[in-house]
């Protein structure tokens, strides 16, 4: 008999949000239940793609917005075979960031919504989306905030009015696997609220894989 495939869970969130912190401990959790999981980054810097990018954050290099707006999502692209395989073999696999924060973001710079929203179309549809959120003043008091481009509070405010459009296109197009979390709490605080949207996820019986956007 073949294993139920793995969950596809992204999280998602404005910077400083705490997403990297709250990916770790769910991973060592679920790892602890005794689940095969595996962490995926986007950007994941390692990749040729990856090292385009992370030169643009750290402003090293500029990039047309277009540009910058494809490289991401051919990052996610290149990541797309091996997130589908491990699924297939029964891995829970957790993203720290997906498209959405692709659209997001270039949304936030004035780039036309359904040009942003294009380029992802037919990657692996996640099962559940873990948006955290922190008011910018909340995010900019947390440590090492400001070192990388986009990590303004004018662009952040943008970001997060954009990141509504975004939850509001996956509601009509997917349905409810959208998750808004409050992020202002304590580390545990918010690990708690984390932990109870994933079990929901991972005790229903989720469908066959989908294709976002389709
Ligand atoms: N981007 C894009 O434009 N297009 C795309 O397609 C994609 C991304 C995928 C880099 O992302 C940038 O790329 C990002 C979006 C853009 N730009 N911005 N802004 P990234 O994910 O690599 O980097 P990041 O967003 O800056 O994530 P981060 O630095 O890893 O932040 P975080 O994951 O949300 O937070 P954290 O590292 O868990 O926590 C930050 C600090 O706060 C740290 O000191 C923690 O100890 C502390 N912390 C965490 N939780 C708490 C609580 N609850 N209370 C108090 N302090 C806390």
């Amino acid at each position: 008999m073949m294993a139920p495939r793995g969950a596809f869970i992204v999280f998602e969130g404005l910077d400083r949000s705490g997403k990297t912190t709250q990916v770790q401990r769910l991973v060592q959790r679920l790892e602890a239940d005794g689940r095969a999981v595996r962490l995926q980054k986007f950007p994941d810097r390692t990749t040729s793609i990856g090292r385009m990018i992370d030169s643009y954050l750290q402003t090293k290099s500029d990039l047309d917005d277009r540009a910058i707006h494809l490289l991401f999502s051919a990052n996610r692209w290149e990541c797309a075979n091996a997130i589908e395989r491990d699924l297939a073999q029964g891995v829970t696999v957790i993203a720290d960031r997906y498209g959405f924060s692709g659209i997001a973001f270039s949304a936030a710079k004035g780039l036309p919504f359904s040009f942003c929203l294009q380029p992802d179309t037919g990657l692996p549809l996640p099962d559940s989306v873990i948006y955290l959120t922190v008011n910018p003043e909340v995010a900019a008091s947390r440590a090492a905030y400001g070192l990388e481009r986009y990590e303004t509070k004018d662009i952040q405010t943008r970001v997060r009015e954009r990141f509504d459009e975004v939850a509001n296109e996956v509601q009509r197009r997917h349905g409810n696997i959208w998750h808004t979390i409050d992020a202002s709490g304590s580390v545990d605080d918010v690990q708690e609220k984390v932990w109870a949207a994933v079990t929901s996820t991972l005790n229903a019986d989720f469908p066959s894989m989908g294709r976002l956007w389709m």
